[in-house]
């Protein structure tokens, strides 16, 4: 894993330089959005449950036939894993978000989750869409667009624009890695 920090660390070395100039600049820079990234994080995590069952509802009302015999999501054993299953992927993306590295969600998330779908039979492209779905909600709650859920915040909103295209990156690679 490799957090800013180690980034920061194993850069200077590969140089062979000291930790210094561009390096402490983007970990001052990093500490400065330190609240914001907390906040981000914190958002995501107290909503999660209602984020990870907004999700699955939505690819088992788009896809009538999830919840009929032989679906996805057939059998509540089925769907206790599907849920179980959205809630690890947001975690690990919160995890990617707090350190601003997404090696943790790669390594120990996504790495070879695409041959255990295909494995069991989970459809993919739904699971995928399930994905796409937190994503959205996601982004809303880190540039508290969320129209049922504002935060009363000091900000800029402009400010969480970057974090809100670093949470949208996590969604992305994590549908990469399962389509
Ligand atoms: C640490 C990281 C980690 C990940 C990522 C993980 C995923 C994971 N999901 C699994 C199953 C599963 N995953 C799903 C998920 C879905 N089915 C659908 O139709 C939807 C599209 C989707 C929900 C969005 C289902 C239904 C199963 C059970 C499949 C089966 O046993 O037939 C399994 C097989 C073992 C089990 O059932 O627990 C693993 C290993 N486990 C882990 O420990």
């Amino acid at each position: 894993m490799l957090d800013a920090f180690s980034r920061a660390v194993v850069g200077a070395d590969s140089k062979g330089a000291f930790v210094g100039g561009t390096e402490l600049d983007s970990l001052k820079q990093f500490i400065e959005a330190g609240n914001r990234r907390l906040d981000a994080v914190n958002f995501i995590a107290s909503n999660a449950s209602c984020i990870v069952s907004d999700a699955v509802a939505g690819i088992c009302c788009e896809n009538p036939g999830m919840t009929a015999p032989g679906g996805g999501v057939y059998t509540n054993r089925k769907m206790a894993a599907c849920l179980r299953d959205g809630e690890i992927i947001l975690r690990y993306i919160t995890y990617a978000l707090l350190t601003g590295d997404a090696s943790v969600l790669n390594d120990r998330c996504l790495n070879g989750l695409k041959e255990t779908y295909s494995a069991l039979g989970v459809p993919a492209g739904n699971a995928a869409r399930a994905v796409n779905i937190m994503k959205a909600a996601a982004v809303a709650f880190v540039g508290n667009t969320a129209s049922q859920r504002k935060m009363n915040v000091t900000e800029n909103p402009a400010a969480c624009q970057s974090l809100v295209a670093e949470t949208a990156s996590y969604f992305d690679t994590a549908v990469a890695a399962i389509s």
